[in-house]
Formats: structure tokens, sequence, C-alpha cells
């Protein structure tokens, strides 16, 4: 008897966007063959849990019914292309939303073997169609992430990204995109050559030709001389430090054919969602609701997977997903606001977004155990249990209004990016943490570790003893982070 081997599926969604028809298909595909849990993932797409093996090929054939797919998700290639969620950030937020979709065009490999594999479709191998000028024959040494960020806030988390994309809005007009490059958190515990790492600014492009050009070119320069040799010093982050900002310039420069000008004046003041209802320039309105750690299922506290439905069955709503795990029931006209905001109240979402804690809205956990083979703690089924004592923390020091970033991790990989949290907690064995303290606001600052192999009950004790100190002695709208690190703690 072979054994009951299940997989998860991980849907590829530039820029996190859903129609109602494809919600629908989603929710019956997860009916029919995962765990029913539809998660919202921290780079903004969906996954699956609990696909049986002889349910795979269903699962993608019924995505593929709906136009979806799952090409590029995982492997050495580009993943995900994030694009900032909230169309209300800006009036150019279409014109930019639509670059994800150009670059994850750009860098999609050139194989047809998913749809020969999956979707039955033809001859398996014909060499010819099968070259692929950027990933050749041998792909990229490890992972490679993109993700554009429309300033004044940081919610994609840019800096985390081989390629960090800033757009440039003056006087109403997209200018172009400043670049960063060499952004990835990823470390291994016991292994000094391993760090996280937040992208280094390079220069800005004026065009969409040239920006697609040199977001190519830093792949194939990564492509030829990232580190194929140890897995774990293959990212981009590596290459770079390797060879230096100013020797990849030159390389970008060579195999662009232009020189990057100057970045660019931006400024990011926040790095999170706007929950509840906003309205865009064009007088479409937009609903944020709270997903806690991206778990989109009903419960004792909401409906939320019947209410989503219930909308996308309507047809009058779009959603689009967030780096923070949440999701935007969105492009409602006025005249629809109304019948979408009775299904938003009358199934709890409504409650159950406006009742929810600053500091538990703006926390994020990765999926970590059961599913994660990788997983040395509890990350998303503990950390809302650990939120609800650091609420009590937090009333207690007269601290409840502070927008503190709490991440968790089950092991330092760093798919919740914890390493760029206010509070940071690092799996390390059951039950225990790496603590890190430090981290800013806005994702340009890494946090540091704290305490080591730390359990509850001892993360309990020393937040409440720099809670304490942080409500005496905190400057007007110092963060908690900001705080930590003029303190010295860190
Ligand atoms: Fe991740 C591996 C889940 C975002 C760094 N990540 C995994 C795997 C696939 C475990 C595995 O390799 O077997 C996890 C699947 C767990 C499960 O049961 O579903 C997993 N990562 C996730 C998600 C679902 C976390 C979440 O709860 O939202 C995120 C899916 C993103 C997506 O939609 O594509 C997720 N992973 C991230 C991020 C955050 C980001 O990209 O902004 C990071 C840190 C940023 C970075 O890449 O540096 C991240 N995941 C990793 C790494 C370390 C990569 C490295 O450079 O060493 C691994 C392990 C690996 O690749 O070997 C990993
Ligand atoms: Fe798994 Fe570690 Fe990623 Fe959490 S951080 S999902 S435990 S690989």
């Amino acid at each position: 008897l072979e054994r009951l081997y299940s997989f998860m599926i991980r849907l590829r969604l530039p820029g996190g966007f859903l129609t109602p028809e494809q919600w629908i298909a989603v929710y019956e595909v997860a009916g029919a063959h995962s765990t029913g849990v539809i998660k919202i993932t921290s780079r903004q797409t969906l996954q699956l849990h609990g696909i049986i093996k002889s349910a795979v090929k269903p699962t993608i054939s019924s995505f593929n019914e709906a136009k979806l797919d799952s090409i590029a998700t995982c492997g050495d290639i580009n993943r995900n292309v994030l694009c900032s969620s909230h169309p209300k950030q800006s009036p150019l937020h279409a014109t930019v939303f639509a670059y994800a979709d150009k670059i994850s065009q750009l860098l999609m490999p050139k194989t047809k073997a998913y749809y020969e594999i999956w979707l039955d479709e033809e001859v398996l191998v014909d060499k010819k169609k099968e070259e692929d000028p950027l990933y050749q024959d041998r792909y990229l040494p490890r992972k490679f992430k993109i993700a554009i960020a429309v300033p004044p806030n940081n919610d994609v988390d840019v800096f985390a990204n081989d390629i960090g994309l800033i757009s440039v809005i003056e006087d109403g007009a997209l200018k172009g995109f400043n670049i960063a490059i060499g952004g990835g958190l990823s470390s291994t515990h016991g292994n000094p050559e391993t760090y996280p790492r937040l992208a280094s600014m390079i220069g800005f492009v004026d065009t969409e030709e040239k920006l697609l050009k040199a977001v190519y070119e830093i792949a194939t320069i990564q492509r030829d001389y990232g580190n194929r040799n140890d897995r774990k010093l293959a990212r981009l982050k590596y290459t770079v430090d390797k060879f230096g900002l100013d020797w990849y310039k030159k390389e970008l420069e060579v195999r662009t054919g232009f020189a990057l000008q100057p970045a660019k004046e931006y400024v990011f003041n926040s790095r999170k969602d706007f929950f509840g209802w906003e309205q865009n320039d064009e007088g479409l309105w937009y609903y944020t609701a709270f997903v806690e750690n991206g778990r989109i299922c009903d419960d004792e506290s909401t409906q939320l997977k019947s209410a989503l439905l219930a909308i996308a069955k309507t047809g009058r709503a779009n959603f689009r997903f967030t780096c923070n795990q949440n999701v935007i029931i969105s492009d409602v006209t006025p005249a629809d606001k109304h019948l979408i905001d009775g299904i938003i109240v009358s199934f709890g979402v409504g409650a159950h977004t406006e009742q929810t804690s600053v500091v538990r809205r703006n926390s994020m956990a990765c999926v970590a155990l059961p599913t994660c083979p990788l997983a040395l703690a509890e990350a998303q089924r503990y950390l809302p249990s650990l939120i609800d004592k650091i609420e009590t923390l937090l009333d207690k020091h007269r601290l409840k209004e502070e927008e503190i970033i709490i991440r968790m991790t089950g092991c330092p990989n760093g798919c919740a990016r914890s390493y760029a949290a206010e509070i940071g907690f690092v799996g390390t064995a059951p039950g225990k943490y790496n603590m890190h303290l430090g981290g800013d606001r806005i994702g340009e600052r890494l946090n540091k570790i704290y305490k080591e192999n730390i359990g509850e009950e001892e993360i309990l004790r020393t937040l409440d003893h720099l809670f304490g100190e942080y409500a005496a002695g905190k400057n007007d709208k110092e963060t908690f982070g900001d705080f930590a690190l003029r303190m010295q703690v860190v």
C-alpha cells in the first residue's frame, strides 16, 4: 500500500488579485480537495494544504479552468511578484499594479512542462520550445523575489526582497522606480555565514523599458555569479556582499547598456493595512478584513469563509490579498456598498475586524507546524494565544493603542519576516524562541537577538519589564523598536 502523501499548492498571483469567479473556484477546490482552510501567505497569494497525491492533478486542472496557475511558486526561479495592496494609496495604483504582472511574465520559465505534466497538453519535451534565454538549462542558484512598493506605505516589506522596486510618484505622475537589490531574511541557527539582510539601493530608472531590462539583467547576473556550491549561501544577498555593490552596478550597466540614475527621494511612514472601509480617488470602496495569520475559515469568532463566498456570488467585488496576510474586498461601487457591507456585518466579519486589538492586527506568523517540514516550533497555531497575554500586558502599561509590529516564525527561515519586526520571535525548539528587538516600524531596519531560546514565561516577564520602561521613558511618538534601540536594549 502506498503512503498517504499530502501536498500543499500555492498560486501565482502577481500583486495578489482575484476576480469573484476565481474566488468561487478557489473556494470550491479548497472544499473538494484540501483541508478547507484557504491560507493567505506573506507574499499575498493563496495556499491550500492537505491535498492528497491523487487530487493534485484535478486541483491544478480546476485552477487552470479558472485561469489560475501555480507556475514558479517554488523552486530556484522568480517567485510571486508583490505590489502594494491598497488602491487607496495612490491614484496611480492601477498603473503600478500592472507592473507586477509584467515582471512576473518577463521572468516566467519558457518550459511547457507544467502544462504537459499536469494538464495533459501534448508532447512532453520539444527541445526547441524549451529554449530559455534566462534560466537556460540551470535556473537560478536559489529562489528569487521581487516586490513593488508605493510610498508612503511599505506594506510589501520591499527591502526583504532580492529586488525591491519603489515607485517614484511626483506631481501625480509615475516618474519611474528606485531599485534596491540584495534583500533576503533567512539565516540558519549555528551557521554564522548566513544572515538576514535588507536590500541596498542602487539607483533609479525612468522608463518601463529600462525597468524591465534592469530587472531581467539583475537576475542574469545572479544566474551567472550566484553561489551554486552551497545552497545556504546562494541568494542574491550573498552575491552582492561577495562582489560588492559597485561591481554589481557596473556589471548591470554592461549588460543593460545604460547606467542607472541616482535614486530619487521617497518616504515611507507605515507598513500596514488600512482596516475597514476606505475609498479611492475614483470613488470605489475597499473593505480590509482582518484574517488572523491569513487563515480563511469559519470559526467561533467569524464566518469569514462563508462571507467571502457570499460576496463573490454577488459578482460585485474583487479580492486583493495583502503581504500582512489580510484580504481587501475591493472595487465596490458606491451603489453596491450597502449590499456588500450587509454581508460583512451579518457574517460577523465587521465586528471581528473592528474589535481586534491593534497589536493583533499588526501581527503575523508563518505556517510552521503541522504542515511545514522545516518548523522547529509552533507559529500560526501559537501566536494568537501569546498575543492574548501580550494584550493584557499592553493594557496594564496603557500601551494598547501602540501599533507595535510582532511577528513569529517556527524556524530561522523568516517566512513571516520576523527579522524585520519590532518584536520578532524565531523558533528554536518546541516551545522555545529567540526574541529579537529593535526593528523599526517601516521596514528599513532589522532587529537583533535580545534573548535566546526562551519559553512563554520568560517572554512575558521580559515584555512586562520592557513595556513598563517604554511607557515611562518613551519620547513623543517614539516607536517600541526605536525605543529599544535608543535604550541600547540591543
Ligand atoms: Fe517560506 C520555505 C512557507 C514566505 C523564506 N516557506 C518554505 C516552505 C515551502 C517549507 C519548505 O521548503 O518545505 C514553507 C511551507 C509551509 C507550509 O506548510 O505551507 C514556507 N514562506 C511560507 C509562507 C506560506 C509563510 C506564510 O505563512 O505566509 C510564505 C509563502 C510566500 C509565497 O506566497 O510565496 C513564505 N519564505 C517567505 C518569506 C517572506 C517573504 O518572501 O517576504 C521568506 C523570507 C524572505 C526570503 O526569502 O529571504 C521565506 N521559506 C523561506 C526559506 C529560506 C530561504 C533562504 O534564503 O534560505 C525557506 C527554505 C528554503 O528555501 O530552503 C522557505
Ligand atoms: Fe516553515 Fe520556517 Fe517558513 Fe515557518 S519560517 S513556514 S517554520 S520554513
